[in-house]
């Protein structure tokens, strides 16, 4: 279904309407305002490219760059992102704290500022080793509701399943720079004008196609992949050949925030599943701010979203930075390679739950 035609308006009237709708209050509304605004610094730290200084390694301690929580080489403007995105939301009374890709612990708001009812979680620049190549990357972020009586949040009060998100979304600093949004009433997408400074509604109540014909995964780990996988993508690429019949295109940008709007923008599947190198990290992505607000995003299009055998957003989590399978996109197409995997660990009896479970 095409999203309705929209009247041009902006992100601050559309969080208006959505506060008169009751679909938010005026803390979060202020946080979403916050973290748009840090985006479009982050869109002007990134756009700079080679004449900001700001490409390249970050600067570590001994011989070679710096290494963030992850074991991840740690590019300049992943640190200045993160920085933005800390600064902006440090004193505006709407958060608890904040949770990042790049950061071991909970950052808390700084002493002397006030504190807000939201716990706040990024991925402050997602596929950023694609910045020195000037590939597309950006922002993930997450929302959740700091619990009551909680002032000093530490790691284990983040950790809530993904359905208790009350906003997520991402920005992608590309051709253009566009913030892609959901509070559980729909996904919607804002194009930045670049002239005022203003994210405008591009597009209201995306729909994602139930089918897919181009899916997204890193064809070089095939041999590592485990055995329903290892089918399910032979059959995609069988095309017309094989027992699907139809012809699919492959795309991998490496930059799963440029990956996901491409099937926001028009349908397919994206794939990370486990496989032998990362089985022992239980996978690649990021459950608390890459897997969950995409997942949240994707289902609200009405694509789905799981780790190969269950739905994301229902995952309890054990850990802040406990990484995930990633299965997401047009439904159909998820609910095949979702069921080949439960067939293959002869759980078919939990096929009907978890087609069920991702509406
Ligand atoms: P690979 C980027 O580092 C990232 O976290 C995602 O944005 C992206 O989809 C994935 O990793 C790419 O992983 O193994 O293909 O480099």
């Amino acid at each position: 279904m095409k999203p309705s035609p929209i009247k041009p308006i902006s992100l601050i009237q559309f969080l208006i309407e959505e506060r008169r709708a009751g679909h938010i209050n005026a803390e979060l509304s202020l946080l979403i305002e916050v973290v748009a605004r840090a985006c479009k610094r982050i869109a002007v730290a990134t756009n700079k490219g080679a004449l900001g200084g700001v490409l390249g390694m970050q600067a570590g301690d001994g011989e070679g760059g710096s290494i963030n929580v992850q074991g991840e080489a740690q590019k300049k403007l992943d640190v200045i992102s993160n920085e933005i995105l800390l600064e902006a939301n440090a004193w505006g009374g709407h958060l608890a704290a904040c949770a990042s890709e790049e950061m071991e612990d909970p950052q808390q708001i700084p002493d002397g500022y006030p504190k807000g009812n939201h716990l706040l979680l990024f991925d402050p620049l997602d596929g950023s080793s694609n910045i020195d190549v000037n590939i597309s990357v950006g922002t993930i972020f997450s929302v959740l509701r700091c619990p009551d009586d909680v002032t000093e949040p530490k790691a284990e009060h983040f950790l809530q399943p993904g359905t208790e998100q009350l906003a997520a979304g991402y920005v992608v600093y590309g051709p253009a720079t566009t913030l892609v949004l959901t509070f559980g009433h729909g996904t919607h997408e804002f194009t930045l004008e670049r002239e005022v400074g203003s994210f405008m509604l591009s597009r209201r109540g995306i729909r994602i196609p139930e089918e897919a014909t181009e899916f997204a995964i890193n064809m070089s780990n095939q041999r590592h992949w485990q055995p329903p996988m290892q089918r399910y993508i032979g059959e995609l690429l069988a095309g017309t050949t094989g027992p699907r019949g139809k012809d699919f295109n492959m795309r991998w940008v490496a930059s799963m925030v440029a990956d996901v709007h491409r099937i926001v923008t028009r349908g397919g599947v994206f794939y990370y599943p486990l496989d032998a190198k990362i089985l022992k990290q239980g996978g690649k992505l990021r459950l608390m701010y890459e897997a969950n607000p995409m997942a949240f995003i994707i289902e609200q299009a009405g694509g789905a979203a799981t780790t190969g055998r269950e739905r994301i957003m229902q995952l309890q989590p054990t850990g802040l930075h406990q990484r995930v399978p990633v299965f997401l996109g047009s439904k159909k197409e998820v609910e095949v390679a979702t069921h080949y995997h439960l067939i293959a660990d002869g759980a078919q009896n939990q096929v009907d739950d978890v087609d069920r479970s991702i509406g």
